[in-house]
């Protein structure tokens, strides 16, 4: 039977896709009063420590790309069940993000460090919320391993 993944088998998908926009590859190297002070590989350690944890899979990538996040994103549906993203600045001004994740065909959990409402005006609108199955934002690491949680209980 086919899905809507194409030619897949129905088995589920067990793995997650963990993506990183812009400028986070630079974390623990400037404003770690915003952001912590982990890198994003400590970070990531993290994630994929929670991810053996819970029993699932996990790939993690990094672009400063939105075309590259846009590919990626489109390709997800094929090798997973799951998103997790922390979009960084292109949260703010992407719509192509948010119709690439509208089309995806597998739930998205959207995720920040630092809560985006707390901060400046143009932090305060994202325009990928609505296309994602929930928001969590303000917890630091934490923000990311919850979001692993809520996205593991879609899968
Ligand atoms: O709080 C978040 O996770 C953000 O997505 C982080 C983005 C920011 O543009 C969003 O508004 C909220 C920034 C990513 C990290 O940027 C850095 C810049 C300089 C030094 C370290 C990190």
């Amino acid at each position: 039977m086919k899905t809507a993944r194409g030619d897949l088998p129905m088995a589920k998908v067990k793995k997650i896709l963990v993506l990183h926009g812009p400028n986070l590859n630079l974390l623990g190297k400037r404003q770690p009063e915003i952001y912590g002070s982990l890198t994003l590989e400590q970070i990531n350690q993290k994630i994929r420590s929670l991810a053996r944890e819970i029993k699932i899979e996990v790939e993690i990538r990094q672009s400063n790309y939105e075309g590259e996040l846009v590919d990626w994103i489109q390709g997800a549906g094929q090798h997973f069940g799951a998103l997790v993203i922390n979009a960084g600045a292109y949260t703010h001004t992407s719509i192509a993000l948010r119709d690439a994740l509208a089309a995806a065909g597998i739930p998205a959990v959207e995720v920040h460090l630092s809560n985006i409402y707390k901060r400046e005006d143009f932090r305060k609108r994202s325009l990928i919320a609505e296309v994602a199955i929930g928001q969590i934002t303000g917890f630091g690491v934490a923000s990311y391993l919850l979001g692993l949680r809520a996205a593991a209980g879609y899968l």
